[in-house]
């Protein structure tokens, strides 16, 4: 049983579901100009929600969420990632929170969610530290233009997926210590701009949003379980251990030595990540992942944000014979949920939002009507595993599955669907853009209107 007050929500993206990608000033992101895989759309029309948000809000009034998590473009509101505030812009998401507010929905934003402006990438990006101070003057202008109306902000959207699986994520190749450098930066920008928010005086709170999976040991050999407990060090707790505590992960730190991939901190570094705290945690759960041992003399592997990591000499990632698999082969593990519900909170004792959990399904219509009961079977099966973890004592106050509405897949183009809303159109052919309600959505409803599944 969940609390009364719970934020039964669902997510999106901005690059993922607005389209409109060179209107009303809109400047270039690197995910309008990245290499796309084969046969997979581009983002320019996406869901095109930029001129279909009214009706998007009215359906999700419909189904009845308590809170919307959607992101902004930084390229909308600072075309070129600094300089000149673009009013239309600011006008889009002033109307888009107003909407929401109107339908009783709770606006929750991510300030950046794999979208960096074009013209900051070219110019090292977050390998360059006037990035930082990009960042943080671009979520400067949002609190000052949404605080009053927005009491949950989420900073950086899967951060150790942009570093660990920039591949699948960014199209992106660099070192590892490069990588490292760009996560320090920021875990910088992160640090400082939670610090203003603060100092500031907003009334609404701020938190991370990684994508936490916990690790489990391929057996119960210890040097599988130390491969374990180092994966979860560098891809979960650092995430998390920086914005509680204000300081790497030890572990983690201990693994960048070895792999000569440490950050080098500029004078005042450990000083601005000691001072940003958040409030809260949000993460992104997909599945569990599984490694075991791996010799130092193998080679680097580089997966997809759920799987298929090796970094030579500490975990290789290992197929859980436990757990199913979705179609496009993301291990299913509810179970897996509840006890990364369960370490999370007793790392942290901090409240938490779910901010993604789905399933991508390529969809069939039938008469208009999406039969998409394998999602539902996915959802109640998390759901449930969380009031467990609620009702076991983990303070959980929000739940925003991927996605409310269809959206392009980071890299696997629109065949792979996640909404509760279905929109028509393929990865080449744009129909009509129709939005058609799934079994889903029905469903979805009645969890919302009854407070979960166990009332
Ligand atoms: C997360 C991202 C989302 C979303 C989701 C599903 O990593 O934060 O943006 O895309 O994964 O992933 P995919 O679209 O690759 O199936």
């Amino acid at each position: 049983m969940v609390q009364k007050d719970f934020l039964w929500g669902a997510s999106t993206s901005a690059y993922q579901v607005e389209g409109a990608w060179n209107e009303d000033g809109k400047g270039l992101s690197v995910q309008d100009i990245k290499k796309l895989p084969e046969n997979t759309s581009d983002f320019k029309v996406a869901a095109d929600h930029y001129h279909h948000y009214q009706e998007d809000v009215a359906l999700f009034k419909e189904l009845g969420l308590k809170a919307y998590r959607f992101s902004i473009a930084w390229t909308r509101i600072l075309p070129d990632g600094t300089g000149a505030v673009n009013p239309k812009g600011i006008q889009f998401y002033s109307d888009l929170i107003d909407e929401l507010l109107a339908a009783g929905i709770e606006p929750i934003v991510t300030v950046y969610h794999f979208d960096l402006p074009a013209k900051l990438a070219e110019q090292g990006g977050w390998s360059n530290r006037a990035t930082i101070d990009a960042f943080v003057h671009y979520c400067n202008v949002l609190f000052e233009h949404f605080g009053d109306r927005i009491n949950y902000w989420l900073t950086i959207n899967e951060q150790n997926m942009m570093v660990l699986a920039s591949s699948a994520v960014l199209a992106g190749t660099k070192t590892l210590q490069e990588n490292f450098q760009e996560n320090h930066h920021m875990l910088i920008a992160q640090a400082q701009v939670m610090k203003d928010y603060h100092d500031k005086g907003y009334p609404g709170k701020i938190g991370p949003a990684p994508n936490i999976a916990y690790i489990n040991p391929a057996s119960s050999d210890p040097e599988d379980v130390l491969a374990a407990q180092r994966f979860n060090a560098i891809r979960n707790w650092l995430y998390l251990d920086m914005p509680v505590f204000g300081r790497y992960n030890h572990q983690a730190w201990d693994m960048l030595k070895a792999l000569d991939a440490t950050p080098i901190f500029a004078e005042g570094d450990a000083e601005i990540l000691a001072a940003g705290r958040c409030d809260f945690i949000a993460f992104n759960y997909y599945n569990t992942n599984t490694v075991k041992a791996y010799p130092a003399d193998a080679e680097m592997l580089e997966g997809d944000q759920q799987g298929g990591f090796g970094i030579p000499g500490f975990f290789q990632s290992h197929r859980n014979d436990h757990l199913p698999m979705t179609e496009f082969g993301w291990e299913i593990d509810p179970v897996g949920f509840r006890t990364t519900i369960h370490e999370i909170y007793s790392r942290y004792h901090l409240p938490m939002i779910v901010t993604e959990n789905g399933l991508g399904g390529r969809d069939i219509v039938e008469d208009g009507a999406i039969h998409d009961q394998y999602r539902i079977d996915y959802l109640s099966a998390h759901i449930r595993e969380m009031e467990k973890a609620i009702a076991e004592g983990a303070d959980v106050f929000g739940y925003c599955p991927w996605s409310a509405i269809d959206v392009i897949s980071t890299h696997e183009g629109m065949r792979k669907r996640y909404g509760f809303i279905y929109v028509n159109r393929a990865d080449f052919d744009l129909k009509d853009l129709a939005r058609y309600k799934k079994d889903s959505f029905y469903w979805y409803q009645t969890i919302i209107q009854q407070g979960g599944l166990d009332s």
